[in-house]
């Protein structure tokens, strides 16, 4: 499904004039995919169940490319579902267009629809990944995104590994995960993951009717190195990856390098991709390679533990016939893994991650223009003239906020915000007709004792708390603004971290810490000479992390939590980034394939919506 065709002559000249001084580097090519999105059943742990999937291939395929490619993708949408793919991580420079979020990027691509999405791919090296962005169903659509650097793996700043694994961690549901939002609208609240999956294989831990589950198997030849590109694909967890008996050195984290970190324990929440080398440097035989989730302490709502593993397998290199291993080591090794309430080993995993010194690295600007504090937690939506009642895993599964507001587009939305921006065809101001659109704070609207544990999970000191409220949350930024912003996970409710994902851009991740931020404390802690890149930070349980990113790539931008039902609840809102003074500032057209708005219904007011920042009450 695959095609690879060299650019055109002009553009290969365009490239080698801006590569001249350098080595040569290969042709840019354009890799070309068809993704036949369908259902297929699948029998795991002895149940059919019925998946959604791209190529009948599960995981979905990779997209291998050499940076400076481009990337077309033909969907082809052959689902039930209304589906958009998007590209995780890939900083779709000027091409807004193709970022794949529905009713904000794109209509989405409806049953029976086709839909082409070309990207290019530049000034970016590393592992990202694609994901289908629909709720629920991104647990099967998805695949590794791969960029290779286009002067070779020789030009890897660390040694050429003997071969490159994609590693994706992923969850496996018995039901059709098309009714994962359904059920979320009804307020059916108990859907859960049955097993989980390292490279679509939940493992020998799980057994049914007798027979353990198939598990993934690594094989590797003794002294080599291997790079390991893990992706966390589950939809609401953070996972430990170990393999028993082996080191990893962390050598990137979201397609950026860092300074290589040695450790024996991966932390990858959603959203993340770590890039780690292996060395097969262990007595032959047989180690388990184990995925484990971690989650906070009670009074926090408990979920079960999925774990999964699989196995790194050395070939043997004797004559005696054995297919695997060391008969001495017959019995496979198993790693010892953090605690599920350990959240601390993720701390510092983070913690250690700085960027690392190239001449291609790009540098911290030291001039803020704003300033954002923003705070993550839960909340109710409190109907008129009656108290909140208990939410998550009780009666409703509530809200999930960024500065109090919960994130949401109206069901009636007649055009894509991006449409509705580009081409004025509906206004996307906070007054008059067309999308109601309400600023997200700059601060939250009422300041607390944010990490107060008395506030989870729900009780009399939540309750004056917990009422929040619903609305389109944008956020406009003028060109080339330099933005700091400080996620500050509260434990209103629950207190979980929050991996908090921004399309078109890398942030620089300049601190984190525990408890309340405290400015007059905290900026000094900031890291300004090598902070990591990330399109998800992950803002730490009862803790906080400070971003930095330069809002320079104009278009509609969306940022929230990679936790899939606290994306669901809302935690979310849409960065406007305005057009620039220049040519090269200005966000082209569209791609010829993008239904315009003219031929969309007319918008309809509603009620969700807030007008000048207050509550429209409802009809
Ligand atoms: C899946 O299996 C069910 C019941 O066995 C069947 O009715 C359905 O057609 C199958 N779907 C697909 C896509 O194969
Ligand atoms: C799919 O998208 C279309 C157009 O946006 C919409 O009218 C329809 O209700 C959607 N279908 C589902 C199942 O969400
Ligand atoms: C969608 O793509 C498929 C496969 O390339 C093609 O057969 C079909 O005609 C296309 N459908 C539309 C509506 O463009
Ligand atoms: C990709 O790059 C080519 C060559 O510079 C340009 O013509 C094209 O418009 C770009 N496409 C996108 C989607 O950005
Ligand atoms: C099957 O799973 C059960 C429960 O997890 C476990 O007690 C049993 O040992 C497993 N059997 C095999 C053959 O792995
Ligand atoms: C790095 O990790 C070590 C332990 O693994 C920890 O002691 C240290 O504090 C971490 N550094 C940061 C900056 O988090
Ligand atoms: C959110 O706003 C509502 C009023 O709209 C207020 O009652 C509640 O205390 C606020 N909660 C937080 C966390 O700011
Ligand atoms: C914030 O930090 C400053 C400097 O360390 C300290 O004086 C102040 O008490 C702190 N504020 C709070 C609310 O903890
Ligand atoms: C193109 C489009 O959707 N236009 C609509 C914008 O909103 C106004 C007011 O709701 C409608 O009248 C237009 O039809
Ligand atoms: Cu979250």
């Amino acid at each position: 499904m695959k095609t690879r065709r060299v650019l055109t002559a002009i553009t290969m000249a365009v490239i080698a004039f801006f590569f001249s001084a350098t080595p040569l580097p290969v042709a840019a090519s354009v890799v070309e995919h068809t993704f036949v999105v369908s259902q297929m059943n699948v029998t795991r742990l002895c149940k059919e169940t019925l998946v959604t999937v791209v190529n009948g291939q599960l995981p979905g395929p990779v997209i291998d490319v050499t940076e400076g490619d481009s990337v077309v993708v033909h969907v082809v949408n052959k689902s039930p579902s209304n589906i958009t793919i998007h590209w995780h991580g890939v900083k779709q420079w000027m091409n807004c267009w193709a970022d794949g979020v529905p009713m904000i990027t794109q209509y989405p691509i409806q049953p029976n629809h086709n839909f082409t999405y070309q990207l290019n791919i530049t000034g970016q090296e590393g592992t990202l990944w694609w994901h289908a962005h629909v709720p629920g169903l991104r647990a099967t659509l998805h695949g590794a995104f791969i960029i290779r650097p286009r002067h070779g793996a020789s030009s890897y700043p660390f040694p050429k590994p003997h071969k490159e694994i994609p590693i994706i961690i992923g969850d496996w549901w018995q039901m059709d995960l098309a009714l994962l939002e359904k059920h979320f609208k009804k307020e059916i609240v108990d859907d859960l993951p049955v097993a989980a999956t390292i490279n679509g294989k939940i493992g020998d831990l799980y057994n049914c009717s007798g027979a353990v589950e198939d598990g993934y198997v690594l094989d590797v030849e003794p002294g080599k190195t291997y790079l390991l590109r893990i992706i966390n694909a589950v939809l609401f967890s953070e996972y430990y990856l170990k393999v028993a008996g082996h080191k990893f050195t962390v050598v990137a984290a979201d397609a950026n390098y860092v300074n290589p970190y040695t450790t024996d324990v991966i932390a990858v929440a959603p959203g993340e991709t770590v890039d780690a080398l292996m060395v097969a440097d262990a007595p032959q035989g047989r180690y388990y390679m184990v995925g484990l989730p971690n989650q906070a302490p009670l009074p926090d709502p408990q979920i079960p533990v999925f774990i999964t593993r699989g196995m790194v397998s050395y070939k043997s290199d004797n004559n005696h016939g054995e297919e695997e291993g060391d008969p001495s080591n017959d019995v496979p090794m198993v790693p010892e893994m953090p605690d599920q309430h350990d959240t601390t080993t993720s701390f510092y995993f983070h913690g250690n991650l700085t960027s690392l010194h190239r001449p291609q690295r790009t540098k911290v600007p030291v001039q803020v223009d704003e300033h954002m504090f923003i705070t993550l937690g839960l909340g109710s939506f409190c109907p008129h003239g009656r108290s909140c009642e208990k939410r998550w895993r009780g009666k409703s599964m509530g809200a999930a906020t960024m500065n109090n507001v919960s994130f949401q587009l109206s069901a009636d939305m007649a055009v894509p915000l991006l449409d509705a921006q580009y081409y004025h065809c509906n206004s996307t101001s906070s007054s008059g007709d067309g999308i109601k659109l309400y600023t997200l704070p700059d601060n939250p609207p009422r300041p607390f004792d944010f990490t107060n544990p008395a506030l989870t999970p729900d009780g009399s000191e939540a309750a004056l708390l917990q009422r929040t409220i619903r609305a389109t949350a944008v956020r406009r930024f003028r060109y080339g603004t330099v933005v700091d912003m400080v996620f500050q996970s509260t434990s209103l409710l629950q207190t979980d971290s929050n991996p908090m994902h921004l399309h078109g851009h890398d942030m620089f991740v300049l601190a984190q810490g525990r408890g309340n931020y405290n400015a007059s404390r905290d900026v000094a802690s900031y890291n300004l000479v090598d902070p990591p890149m990330k399109n998800t930070v992950l803002v730490p349980r009862i803790g906080w992390v400070a971003i930095r990113f330069v809002a320079d790539n104009p278009g509609v931008w969306f940022m929230h939590c990679h936790y899939e039902f606290h994306l669901m609840m809302g935690m979310a809102a849409v960065f406007i980034i305005e057009d620039g003074p220049t040519v090269d500032s200005i966000l082209p057209p569209p791609p010829l394939n993008h239904p315009k708005c003219g031929h969309v219904n007319s918008l309809k007011a509603n009620e969700l919506y807030l007008l000048d920042n207050k509550v429209v009450s409802p009809a």
